[in-house]
Order: structure tokens, then sequence, then C-alpha cells
């Protein structure tokens, strides 16, 4: 039940007129018989700093924040309240699409991993809670919370707890219209009428987001992530491909070792990363890791072994660096499976990080019917957060569809199931374009393996990859 001080908040904005009856059409499309326009609080400083002391009170004891962010435009003066009360910093996020490409689209000062509250006047679908949340992510910030002063049940709570974000509120909306009815300030219709009407519109889902226009999406530029990257891998990955101007991975799956060499000599000015199946080459010897690093290091690009690991941490230490292939004298990057829990990432750390190595994670994967999606994906997400020393970033295929985006921008995310034209093989495999990989997926990274190594001329056509890759990265820088 509704507090004294949330009942006399609630009849303070009736006394406003921030609550209204008639026939409203909401941001969500539907009409509604009740509208509250907590914008005009601003004329009213006694009562937004009530407002604002309350919602902070809303919060259970142990919930933790550093920065608080006020959803555009309503929230930000309740924000700034709160923060200026609370001595919490305060963020803000620019609603204007334009300033997006420029990393303007948060103000502020922040640090990676910082924990964000979002703060918000009222909720409906939770939609616009998440076009905050989703900058604020994609800048590195962890967003699990949001603060509202109504809660209009209407299905924001389930939305937003399906995108990881526990929603607080002062008053849901049935007991706002009982206490106004109580109180004699609407009549038995009217309250009626809007009982009914919350009723039948119980879950409103949140407006399916517009299709990505390409100079909408945020793209931080790939040497501002170098900066950030905490493994020197990570880091080394993004300092290559702004010295090549390539995002090309070259998925080298061809008969035998020297073909591999062959044509990782050809093909090795155009590409960030030359990616390995080793247990394919019938012709391996313990010199292969040392030729193809030579070619590797003439040509400045990155190996990786794409050895999906899977196994307990125990025996992926041994699987890393033992056995004939050695690959942890060899390969800069090698990517794990999230099946076995987080213990894999613990094993191959403990062998490669002190070399220097990072760990792609497969957060999804290209084919058909595979089973790497949501809570697995949110899982890797995860597992990478706790080891961002060793963890450079995500086997990744549509990140920008990820809740809250491709996220840190630490994390590279690499993307196979490329080819020029959209498409697949008579076993699974899926294939979009640069463009869409790059550009309206959000991915840093093509792997391209057929679409090159079977080309008439291997070479010529990793460099149309690499043009097609970049083109549609800088699609997104301006
Ligand atoms: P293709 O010839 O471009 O289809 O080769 C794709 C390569 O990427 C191949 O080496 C696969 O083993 C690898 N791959 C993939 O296709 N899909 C995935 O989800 C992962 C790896 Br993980």
């Amino acid at each position: 039940m509704a507090s004294v001080t949330t009942e006399s908040l609630i009849l303070q904005l009736h006394d406003i007129s921030a609550v209204k009856f008639g026939n409203f059409k909401l941001k969500s499309g539907i009409s509604s018989p009740i509208y509250i326009d907590l914008r005009l609080i601003v004329s009213y400083p006694n009562l937004l700093r009530q407002i604002s002391q309350t919602l902070i009170s809303t919060l259970p004891p142990a919930a933790a924040y550093d920065l608080v962010c006020g959803v555009p435009y309503t929230a930000l003066p309740i924000a700034t309240c709160i923060s200026t009360a609370s001595g919490v910093p305060m963020l803000m996020r620019r609603k204007e699409i334009k300033e997006y490409g420029t990393a303007k689209a948060i103000e502020g000062c922040f640090q990676q991993s910082q924990i964000c509250l979002i703060i918000e006047d009222l909720v409906t679908s939770g939609a616009s809670v998440l076009e905050t949340a989703a900058p604020l992510r994609a800048a590195g910030l962890r967003v699990t919370d949001a603060v509202v002063m109504i809660d209009r049940e209407q299905g924001g709570r389930e939305n937003l707890a399906e995108n990881g974000i526990t929603l607080h509120s002062i008053v849901k909306l049935t007991d706002m219209v009982r206490i106004l009815k109580a109180k004699g300030r609407v009549s038995d219709e009217v309250e009626a009428m809007v009982l009914k009407f919350l009723e039948e519109n119980r879950k409103v889902s949140v407006p399916a987001p517009q299709p990505a226009l390409p100079v909408a999406r945020v793209r931080i530029p790939y040497g501002e992530r170098a900066k950030m990257a905490k493994n020197p891998t990570g880091k080394r990955l993004f300092e290559v491909m702004v010295k090549k101007e390539s995002n090309l991975c070259l998925a080298a799956d061809v008969a035998t070792a020297s073909e591999l060499l062959d044509i990782a000599d050809k093909v090795g000015p155009e590409i960030c990363l030359l990616k390995t199946h080793v247990d394919i080459l019938p012709d391996f010897t313990p010199e292969f890791g040392s030729k193809l690093r030579s070619i590797a290091d003439k040509h400045n690009f990155l190996i990786f072994e794409d050895r999906k690991f899977a196994d307990i941490g125990n025996t992926v230490t041994m699987q890393y660096a033992g056995g004939i292939f050695r690959i942890l004298d060899w390969a800069d990057i090698v990517n794990a499976h999230i099946i076995s829990g987080p213990g894999i990432v613990d094993g191959l750390k403990l062998k490669g990080l002190p070399h220097g190595r990072g760990l792609l994670l497969l957060a999804e994967m290209s084919s058909a019917g595979n089973l790497a999606k949501g809570d697995y994906t949110a899982a890797a997400v995860k597992i990478a957060e706790d080891h961002s020393d060793f963890i450079i970033g995500f086997i990744s295929v549509n990140p920008a569809s990820w809740p809250g985006g491709p996220g840190n921008p630490l994390f590279i995310h690499a993307t196979p199931g490329v080819q020029m034209v959209k498409g697949g093989d008579d076993l699974g495999q899926q294939y979009n374009t640069p463009y869409s990989v790059i550009s309206e997926r959000g991915s840093d990274i093509i792997i391209v393996g057929r679409g090159i190594i079977k080309a008439a001329s291997p070479a010529e056509t990793a460099r149309e990859y690499r043009l097609q890759g970049w083109d549609a990265y800088l699609v997104n820088c301006k």
C-alpha cells in the first residue's frame, strides 16, 4: 500500500494538473483515459525536491550505483536534484541522433564498468528507459536498475526485466487512481474507466527498433578502443586494424600447411588477422608455427587459431600449450565455448596471459539452428566482463541485436559467415555481407573463408573484402 508521503505527492500532482483525465494518445500509440504530465514539476521546486527524495528512498538499501542519468527530457531536472542532494555524479544522454557518431552520446565523466542508475518520471512500455540504457551500455557502463515515479503497469517492468534492468517505482497507476478516488478527486466512473483501460492494456510491447540508419549507430573508432584495451593482444589488434585500414580476417581453410603459408603471404597485406584450423593440415610440422609467425610479422597481422576449446579448465591448459600443435607458442588469439563454465577461461588464462595472448569467447555462431543465443550470449558477456585482462572479445553474429547493443567497447566482435552475397552452404553455414555485418549488425571484424580462398585471385578478392569492410566501418564513424 502507498505510504503517506506517496499519497501527498499524488495529491500535489493532481493539484497542479500534472494528472489529467480525458482521451490521450501515448508514445506507445495507444489511447489512454489518463495522462500524466510531469514536465510541469519544474515550476514547483518544493514538489520536485520531494519527488527526487522519494525516488531515491524507493531503491532497496543495497542498491549500488556510481552515477545517475535521467531519461531526457522530463527526468533531467529530477536526476539533477538527486545528484546535487546525494553527491552522486550525473551523466546526460543526448537525444539528438546526429550527435551520436561523435562519441558525444553521453555527456559527463565516467569510467568503464561503473554502474549507472537510470531516473525516469513515468514508465509505460519501458522503451524510453531502454533508449537511454543502450548508449550508456554501448559506452561501457553497467545499467541494472531504473527508478521511476509512476509505473503505468503496461508491460514496462517486464520489458525492462527482459533487458536486465530492474524497475523500482514510487507508485503504480492503479494505486494512484485509487488514492485519488479515496480522496474524492475522481468519480467512481472515472476510476472504473481507468482501471478497465489498465486491465485491457496490461502489456504494451516495446516498439520495434527502427531499421538501423547507417549514420545513426554509435561507432567509437578502433584507434580509441586500442587505448581502452586491457589485453596487449587486443590492443595490438585494434592498432593493426587502424594501421592497415583493415577489419578483414582470412579464414585460411586450405588443404595443406604449405598452401596455408602460401596464401598467408599473398593475402597478408590485406588482413589484420589470419584464422587457422591447424588440425586440418595433413603436413603440419613443428616448424609450421614459426614459419607462419614470420609471415605474420612481415605483413603485420595477428594469428587466430579457431580451436574452439570446450573442456574443463585443467584439460584446456594441456590442449592449449601441449600436444603436437603447441598452439600457445604461435597463436596470438584462440577462442573458447563457455559451455563448460568460466573455469575454461581460468585454465586458458593461466597459460595465455603470461605470454600476452588473448581469448575470444563464442557468444554466437553463424550456423543455422545453433544454440548460442539469448541467455547463453548474455553469459558470455558476463564472463568477458569478469576477465577483461585476457578476453579480448567475442565471436558474434549480430551484436547490434543484443540487449544494449554491442556493449563494452573494450571488446572486439569478430563475425564469421561473410560473403559478398547473402546466402549459405549445404551444411548450415549462413552468410551476410560485409556491410550488413559491420554497419548494420555492429561487428568489428569480418571473417571470410571460401569467399576468398576459392576466388580466382585470392589476393585481389581479399583486397575487395578489405575495402568493403573498411568502408562499412567508416560509414558509422562520420
Ligand atoms: P567460410 O568459408 O567463410 O564459410 O568459413 C568460415 C570460417 O569461420 C570457418 O573456418 C569456420 O570454421 C569458422 N566459423 C564459422 O563459420 N562460424 C562460426 O560460428 C564460427 C567459426 Br565460431
